[in-house]
């Protein structure tokens, strides 16, 4: 498969898609659907569904084309062992991580609120990766699974962008990857937010990565 040129900002961005993956962050309904985690931190989850649409358009494509895929889940063990006390004890009790939601525990992992929305969820076979941090390279095997099959590039979606994902794809320009981030596939509790990170990933001539858009990924990608 050909090298594939795309609009991005600061610069375009050439890919190989034999060595790209596909990366959608946290789209678990305890950060889109009312309820769970992201509602208990005192924010509006509507503001994350703009994303789902253009997702779905990016994953059938990336299905259909046989990218890896790879879904990360932000999530702690029942028993709370690999959750930092720093990160229970910062918000109200009733309001932590673990407290009983009508979605179950929140944010512990097998409680329906730590699973992937309904509209995005992971084909039997996908590679789903749990995660304890907001970094997906945080005690997980991520960069070996990308680094074993030769993953070069990375796209990212999902959210939040300011916190999961800025994280993540900083984490993985460190890691020697190079990071392009469709920004109408992510989205933030704060649309300033949203604005300001993308910001300072494209920034100094893409310091952590690019920034396109899924449209701009959809008009380079092979049509068959
Ligand atoms: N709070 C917030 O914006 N996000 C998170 O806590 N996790 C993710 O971004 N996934």
């Amino acid at each position: 498969m050909p090298a594939l040129i795309i609009e991005a900002e600061p610069t375009p961005v050439t890919i190989d898609l034999l060595f790209t993956a596909l990366v959608v962050i946290d789209m678990q309904k305890d950060f889109l659907y009312p309820g769970g985690y992201g509602e208990s931190l005192g924010n509006d989850v509507s503001l994350l569904r703009r994303a789902i649409q253009p997702v779905r358009r990016v994953l059938q494509a990336a299905r259909r084309l046989g990218l890896l895929v790879v879904h990360t889940r932000e999530g702690h063990l029942p028993d709370l062992s690999d959750c930092p006390q720093t990160k229970l004890l910062r918000w109200p009790e009733g309001r932590r991580i673990g407290d009983p939601g009508p979605m179950g525990r929140i944010l512990v992992r097998g409680e329906p609120g730590h699973a992937i929305i309904d509209e995005l969820a992971p084909l039997p076979g996908e590679t789903v990766v749990d995660k304890p941090g907001k970094c997906a390279f945080y005690c997980t095997d991520l960069d070996q699974l990308l680094k074993r099959r030769g993953i070069q590039s990375l796209l990212f979606a999902g959210v939040t962008t300011d916190v999961c994902c800025g994280t993540t794809i900083s984490g993985a320009n460190d890691r020697g990857y190079n990071g392009i981030v469709l920004s109408d596939c992510m989205a933030a509790y704060d649309p300033r937010r949203h604005a300001s990170a993308l910001e300072i990933i494209k920034a100094q001539g893409g310091i952590f990565g690019w920034v396109t858009t899924s449209e701009n990924l959809l008009t380079a990608l092979p049509k068959s």
